[in-house]
């Protein structure tokens, strides 16, 4: 059996656009989101998060519900139009008042919250004053922490600025399947910069004596599909834009050179300013990683359109592993991987899993949802959790990714990624196998 530390935190994870529906209640403002999802041809099925999960009027039953599972932490992420509806000025008092009972249930039931400042809700005023690819969204975003962090401070001790900046910046402005739906090469990289920035500037605004700070990053292991050169480079790149874009800023103050070579026919530099790369690279109290599956790449000898901008002669090859309802191969050892290079290659920091977990097509039975494809995807990646904690790496928790299926962006309300089922015309939620199997994996602290 493995185990892990007494101290070792076991949570799930959602964010708030996914779940929370409401969106036009208690003052909140539209965001990016809420404006892509209205465009014609943009989510399928014309799916919107408008109602979702209903998370904003049910959430005393979704945290009886973690409770119940034995959750130790709860991970959910705090919209930013509900707390400032046109983001910036003063706080929304209904809107942090959502997040205060959210937070004081949390703690009622045991369980830590563990809030993210931003899971990709940017409110749209902002977008229509340029977006991520505009320095003065960073400014803004610390001044929205400093109100989230002023309400919520003596409840909340453990922060995340910032959820999966690549996404924002590549899938937001480089291939425009995320909102705001630009496909401006230019704009993602200088959006990658000033979600950087937020991030240290937000860092900055909040953190004290009582609150410990970090970041979370979709990061992933890179394999070449052979030895060629032009494969070992296309892994190289791709290891570049997905991992070190974000990590060596991070952890080591400074843009890898490779990268920004890469990056050098996309547009220069000019935009990072003296200074900024000293502030991204101040010390992280923690680093959360996301992490679903690897990456297999080789060289291409045609143009291949990505998210990849700088990098159009790579390719995704094929594993031959088994995949998920998304598509995404199923190899728990990338997590190994990628966390034992994390150890080798970066200073300590204290790690989490801030998600995990699959979207399969799960059947609704008259006795539940009998997802053991799931729960085999969840122990085989705990399993890598336990290894490397084995072999020293200073992992301190893991989050599944998710407690409730919910809008899964771009692919609408299809993938179910919940290990508790949500029936969308009733909201009626119902505990799948693998729910019950993670509590009892909590129970036992292990597997
Ligand atoms: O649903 C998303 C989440 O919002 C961010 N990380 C990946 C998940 C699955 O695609």
């Amino acid at each position: 059996m493995s185990t892990f530390d007494p101290g070792f935190l076991w949570g799930a994870a959602t964010s708030s656009y996914q779940i929370e529906g409401a969106v036009t209640e208690d003052g909140r403002g539209p965001s990016i989101w809420d404006t892509f999802a209205a465009t014609p041809g943009a989510v399928r099925g014309g799916d919107t998060g408008a109602v979702a999960a209903d998370h904003y009027h049910r959430f005393p039953g979704d945290i009886a519900l973690m409770a119940q599972l034995g959750l130790r932490a709860y991970r959910f992420s705090l919209a930013w139009p509900r707390i400032q509806p046109t983001g910036s000025g003063p706080a929304n008092r209904r809107g942090l008042d959502f997040y205060r009972r959210l937070t004081d249930t949390l703690l009622d039931h045991g369980i830590q919250p563990r809030p993210t400042l931003y899971h990709w809700d940017l409110p749209q005023p902002l977008e229509d004053a340029g977006g991520w690819a505009v320095r003065d969204t960073a400014e803004r975003f610390a001044e929205y922490a400093a109100l989230a962090h002023e309400a919520l401070g003596d409840r909340v001790t453990h922060w995340t600025t910032l959820n999966e900046p690549w996404c924002s910046a590549f899938l937001g402005y480089a291939t425009g399947r995320h909102a705001p739906g630009r496909r401006e090469p230019a704009a993602a990289v200088r959006a990658a910069h000033h979600l950087l920035l937020a991030h240290s500037l937000a860092t900055e605004a909040i953190r004290d004596a009582d609150s410990h700070v970090g970041i979370t990053l979709n990061l992933t292991h890179v394999d070449p599909l052979s030895t060629a050169p032009a494969d070992l480079d296309a892994a190289r790149r791709i290891d570049g834009m997905q991992n070190r874009l974000f990590l060596d800023p991070l952890l080591r103050g400074a843009y890898p050179d490779d990268v920004l070579a890469d990056l050098h026919e996309v547009t220069g530099f000019g935009h990072v300013h003296d200074n900024d790369l000293k502030r991204i690279g101040a010390p992280l109290d923690h680093l959360g990683i996301n992490y679903y599956a690897p990456m297999l790449v080789a060289g291409s000898t045609t143009p291949v359109q990505s998210a990849y901008v700088g990098s159009p002669l790579v390719r995704v090859a094929d594993g031959g592993r088994p995949r998920t309802a998304m598509g995404w191969e199923i190899d728990e050892s990338g997590l190994l991987e990628l966390l034992l290079r994390l150890k080798a290659d970066y200073p300590a920091v204290p790690l989490y899993i801030t998600e995990n977990g699959a979207a399969f097509d799960d059947v609704v039975e008259d006795d539940g949802v009998h997802d053991a494809y799931r729960i085999a995807y969840l122990d085989g990646h705990l399993r890598s959790c336990a290894r490397a904690i084995d072999r020293g790496v200073p992992l301190k928790g893991y989050f599944v990714w998710s407690l409730l299926d919910n809008f899964e962006w771009s692919f609408g309300y299809g993938p179910r990624f919940g290990i508790v089922h949500v029936d969308y015309a009733t909201q009626r939620r119902t505990p799948k196998d693998s729910a019950r199997w993670y509590a009892e994996v909590i129970r036992r602290g292990g597997l």
